[in-house]
Parts: structure tokens; C-alpha cells; sequence
């Protein structure tokens, strides 16, 4: 628990953080959520189970001493999102729930990112009393009122919950769903006091700050619009440098910035970029973005360098137009070029995030993508093989065939692949990959690998990107003929060894910047 010991008997609201993953990234959405609620004068706790040496004891001890009204729980990976590992966290979530009802009576809601993508089934799934869907500062303080008034809970933005059943104590009926509130202009509190950030920068190597949410793309594969809505929700630029001088002053030296594309819009980057610079924020902290290719530009690029930005990560997916067009992307192969020229021209480190094997991908697809990024020169490129379907995305209407493709790739196809039939069965669908039996379920980690790969897929990347240093390769999937006891040689951040060691012993920075730095090394 942070900030608060073990004092108060009584608290209102106690907020858990679930997430153990190492590195350990902190919990931001938990601290927004608890500065919320204390700014409605209502008493909440926090318990931090990432920063714990032994999670069961730390809930037992908790609760031995307090009993609060409500149980919020933070949910931010539902599974890795990373082919061949595929590891699902569901299962250790309704694990977890099922031991904190041992110790306490209190309703349970969840909340997260990962929560939010999935967010019935997870209610279900786990037996949780309560979920809310997006933003959760002001939807659970309108559930803490509604539990203690008229338990409307149908009034409730984003509340998923069980229409109640007269004969029991727990809501037990039909699951019901309420639409999120998505609020904007977005406004936040700025202290960031209610978890231990420094522990999380020791050993996490950067925390993180949003400038806004949601976002108003559609690329093929991407959940974030579950989570975070389809309208761009930006914050005042003064209002995030704030937050950023909070954390400065508690000893963090490092950001990541927790926007999904810190550069859509471009007006707004570039204000909070004006922001920081105004405040000579570069002296005192570095930070790190995910961006979208386009817009980009020399203006945009200068002053994010002089605004203390170090590295972009950037959404590059594809270098071939086909494969662009598939995933729905707007910039060209040119752009890519462009981005990570301007990069080096600023001084900023720069990673190509790619995602290959998606509808349409065949081995000249992939071999051109690869020669490209080759010829650009990024700093490095991440080229993870396999597109997480996630249900409600334009990837799970492909696999439904319920849509044509942006492009026509059937065409592309070679000889003798069969072509994607509409209304095929997902189970047939030889371009899907899981760890799991029974019927294909989205729910659970779920990937599409082009079939015109071949067999295996991850050597065809593999000997195309043959040794280059520069890349993060995925990993061959452990098949008895191919199983290796080597080194990982991808960007998986789950449970990552190498990374928590290199932190360990002074390492801080975006994950890429770390790796690329080893293994360059
Ligand atoms: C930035 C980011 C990163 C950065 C984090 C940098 C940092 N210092 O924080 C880096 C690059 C390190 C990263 C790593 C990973 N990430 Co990431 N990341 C993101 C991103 C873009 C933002 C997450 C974030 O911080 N949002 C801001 C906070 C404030 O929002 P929030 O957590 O949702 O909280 C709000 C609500 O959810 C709610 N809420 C939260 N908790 C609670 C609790 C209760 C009780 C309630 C009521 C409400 C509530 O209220 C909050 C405020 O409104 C998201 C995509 C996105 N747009 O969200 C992916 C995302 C979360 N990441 C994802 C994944 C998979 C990972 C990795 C596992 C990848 C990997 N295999 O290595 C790792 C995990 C690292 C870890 N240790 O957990 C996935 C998760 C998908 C899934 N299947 O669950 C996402 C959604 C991206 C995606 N679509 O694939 N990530």
C-alpha cells in the first residue's frame, strides 16, 4: 500500500493493482482514478500488489484490517498480445477475485484498458460484481453513490453490471452493459501522489503521463477505440506539463507518454511540446512517444527535441503499399523514410514497430517491408509476426469474412493458397493461430498469421532479416523440431529478464532503447 499505513479502519474505496508484470510499469490509471475520488472527499486506499514481495500476504493483511465499501480492480493486460507466447492473465485475475471474496464482502469492480476491450466477458468470466468500461474517474465516484443511495445503476457512464436478482444478495441476473461517457475536453488531476512512482521508475526505468485519449483512426487491427473511444479528448497543455513537474519532483527522469499516437493531432503535440519548452522541462526530464508515421514534419520534430523528447516508437506496420492499405494506414512507404530522416536530423532515436503477417501478407510483402527498413536506417525496428484479433475490430471482420479487405489481396495470393471464403468457419480459417482448443474465441489471445507464409513463419522473417542487429526478430514458435534454449531475440515485455536486470543496474528508457542498447552492445 502506498502513502497510507495501516491505520484507518474504515476506508471507502480500496483500488488494487493486479498487474506484476516485470519491468513493472506503474499503475497510472489507478493513480488518476484515486485522485478523483479523494478530490470528491471520499477515503480511498491503495493497494499496489506490483510492489509487493508476496501478494497473498498483503491482501490478507489488508483486509484483516479494513473493510472497505467498494474493491476496484486494475486490469491492464488482458493477455501479452505477443505470438508465439500468447499468454492470457484472465485466468490469475478470476483466481485473484476469488481470494479477496474470501476476505471481504465488499462489491468488486473492475476497470483498465484490458478490462475495457473485453469488458462483459470479463465480468463474467471472473464473477466480478462490477465493471466500468473507459475512463474511471468519475464513473466509480457515481458508483459509490449509487451503491450507498438508489442503486441506479443503469445512470452509471460505462457500468457493466448484473441487473439484480430479488432472491439473492448479489446481483445475479442478466449482465447489462452502459455506454461509456468518453468526457472531453479532458481534465485530470496533476499530483500523481497516489502510487510510489519513483519505485516504479527504479524499477520500471520510465513512468507515464497521457496528453489526451481516444482516437479517431481505424487502423484494421486496433482496439484502443474500446477503451478510449473514437474522439480525440486532449488535455490543456498547461495541465499536462503540470502533471510532468509533479513527477519531476518525485524523482522521475524518465517518460513514456501513454497516448496511443502522441502526434494525432499534430496542433495539439505541438502545444504541449510549446508547453514544455516554455518551462525548460528538457533540463530536468527525457521522454519517449508512440507515433502515428503522418503528420511529421521538421517544425514538429524540433521541437519535440527541444521539448525533451529522446525517442519515438513509431507505427510503422508495413513498408508495402498493399500491406498499408490492409491495415488501413494513411501513410505511404516514402513517410516512413521521411520520419526516421527527421529523427536523425533532431537527435531523436527512432523504432519502427512493424507488424507482419496480416490478411494479405506473403513472403515478397514481408521481404519488401524488410529491405526498406533496412535501407532507412531506423535505430531499430521491432518485427512482431502475428495481429492480436481483438472481437469489435476490423480484423475480426476479416476472419468473419463478413467484409472485403480495403485492398483486393486475393489476387496477391499465391498459387494453391486458398482464397478467404465469406461466412467461413474461424475454426477452418488456416490463418489462425492460439494456444488454446475448442472454438476460436477472440476472448482469448488469438492471432492471424498469413497463411502464405508457410509453415513457418517466424524463420521465413527470421532468415529475411538475416542477423541484422537492428531488429527485434520474433521468436520461432517452440515447436518439438525447432525448440531453441537461446536467448529471446524479440521485444516481448512480459516477464522480461534481460530488461530487469539492465534496469537493475542503471539502465532507464523506453524498452526498445534498452534492448536495442544490449544487444547492440
Ligand atoms: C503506453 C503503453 C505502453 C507503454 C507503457 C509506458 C508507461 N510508462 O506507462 C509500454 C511500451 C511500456 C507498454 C508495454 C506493454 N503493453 Co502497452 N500500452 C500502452 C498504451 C498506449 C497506454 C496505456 C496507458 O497507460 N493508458 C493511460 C491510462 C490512464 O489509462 P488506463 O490504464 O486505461 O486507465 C483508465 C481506465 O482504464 C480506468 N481504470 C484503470 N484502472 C481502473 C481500475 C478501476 C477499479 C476502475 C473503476 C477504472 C480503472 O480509469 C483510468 C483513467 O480513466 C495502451 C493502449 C491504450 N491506448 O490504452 C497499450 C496497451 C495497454 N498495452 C498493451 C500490451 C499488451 C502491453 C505489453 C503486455 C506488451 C508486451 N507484450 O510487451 C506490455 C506490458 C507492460 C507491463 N509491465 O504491464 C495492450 C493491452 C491489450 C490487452 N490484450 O490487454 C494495449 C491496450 C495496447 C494494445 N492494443 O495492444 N505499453
Amino acid at each position: 500500500m502506498h502513502g497510507i499505513p495501516y491505520m484507518t479502519e474504515q476506508s471507502m474505496l480500496t483500488l488494487i493493482n493486479t498487474n506484476r508484470m516485470v519491468p513493472p510499469i506503474a499503475p497510472i490509471g489507478l493513480d488518476y482514478v484515486a485522485a478523483s475520488v479523494r478530490k470528491a472527499g471520499i477515503d480511498v486506499d491503495v493497494l499496489d500488489l506490483c510492489l509487493c514481495d508476496d501478494p497473498d500476504a498483503a491482501l490478507r493483511n489488508y483486509f484483516a484490517a479494513h473493510s472497505p465499501e467498494l474493491v476496484g480492480i486494475s486490469f491492464r493486460n488482458a493477455d501479452d498480445s505477443f505470438w508465439p507466447s500468447a499468454e492470457w492473465f484472465v485466468p490469475a485475475l478470476a483466481e485473484t477475485i476469488r481470494n479477496i471474496r474470501t476476505l471481504t464482502d465488499a462489491p468488486i469492480v473492475l476497470g483498465g484498458v484490458g478490462f475495457s476491450i473485453f469488458a462483459e466477458r470479463i465480468v463474467e468470466h471472473t464473477g466480478a460484481d462490477f465493471g466500468i468500461r473507459g475512463d474511471g474517474e468519475k464513473a466509480v465516484i457515481s458508483l459509490l453513490k449509487e451503491l450507498r443511495r438508489g442503486r441506479g445503476f443503469e445512470r452509471i457512464d460505462g457500468l457493466i453490471w448484473r441487473q439484480a436478482c430479488p432472491e439473492r444478495s448479489r446481483g445475479n441476473g442478466p449482465i447489462r452493459s452502459n455506454k461509456p461517457a468518453w468526457p472531453s475536453p479532458l481534465s485530470l488531476a496533476t499530483n500523481r501522489d497516489a502510487i510510489n512512482n519513483f519505485a516504479y521508475f527504479q524499477r520500471g526505468g520510465q513512468c507515464g503521463v497521457e496528453t489526451k485519449r481516444g482516437c479517431n483512426r481505424c487502423c484494421l487491427y486496433c482496439a484502443d477505440h474500446l477503451a478510449k473511444g473514437v474522439t480525440l479528448r486532449l488535455r490543456d497543455p498547461a495541465e499536462v506539463a503540470d502533471e510532468v513537474e509533479s513527477l519531476i519532483g518525485q524523482g522521475v527522469e524518465v517518460l513514456h507518454l501513454c497516448d496511443s499516437e502522441f502526434n494525432i493531432p499534430r496542433e495539439h503535440a505541438y502545444a504541449v511540446c510549446e508547453e514544455f519548452v516554455r518551462r525548460s522541462l528538457a533540463e530536468r526530464v527525457r521522454w519517449y512517444a508512440y507515433m502515428a508515421v503522418v503528420p511529421f514534419d521538421a517544425e514538429l520534430a524540433l521541437i519535440m527535441s527541444r521539448a525533451g523528447c529522446v525517442g519515438v516508437d513509431f507505427t510503422g506496420d508495413s513498408a508495402c503499399p498493399s500491406m498499408l492499405k490492409a491495415y488501413r494506414q494513411s501513410h505511404l512507404k516514402e513517410d516512413l523514410a521521411s520520419a526516421v530522416r527527421l529523427c536523425r536530423e533532431h537527435g531523436i532515436k527512432v523504432m519502427i514497430d512493424l507488424l507482419l503477417g496480416g490478411p494479405g501478407e506473403t513472403s515478397e510483402t514481408v521481404a519488401e517491408t524488410i529491405d526498406f527498413i533496412k535501407r532507412v536506417e531506423p535505430d531499430c525496428a521491432g518485427a512482431a509476426l502475428g495481429v492480436r484479433i481483438y472481437p469489435g475490430t476490423g480484423m475480426a471482420d476479416v476472419v468473419a469474412g463478413e467484409i472485403p479487405l480495403a485492398g483486393d489481396i486475393s489476387p496477391r495470393l499465391p498459387a494453391g493458397v486458398p482464397r478467404p471464403v465469406a461466412g467461413a468457419k474461424a475454426e477452418t480459417n488456416p490463418n489462425i493461430h492460439r494456444r488454446y482448443d475448442g472454438p476460436v474465441d477472440f476472448f482469448r489471445p488469438t492471432f492471424y498469421i498469413s497463411q502464405a507464409l508457410g509453415p513457418r513463419p517466424a524463420k521465413l522473417v527470421r532468415d529475411l532479416i538475416a542477423g541484422d542487429k537492428r531488429f527485434f526478430e520474433p521468436m520461432e514458435e517452440i515447436l518439438p523440431e525447432t525448440a531453441t534454449t537461446g536467448q529471446s531475440t524479440d521485444h516481448n515485455y512480459n516477464d522480461n529478464t534481460e530488461l530487469v536486470e539492465a534496469i537493475k543496474k542503471g539502465a532507464r528508457g523506453a524498452y526498445w532503447d534498452i534492448l536495442h542498447e544490449l544487444r547492440s552492445s
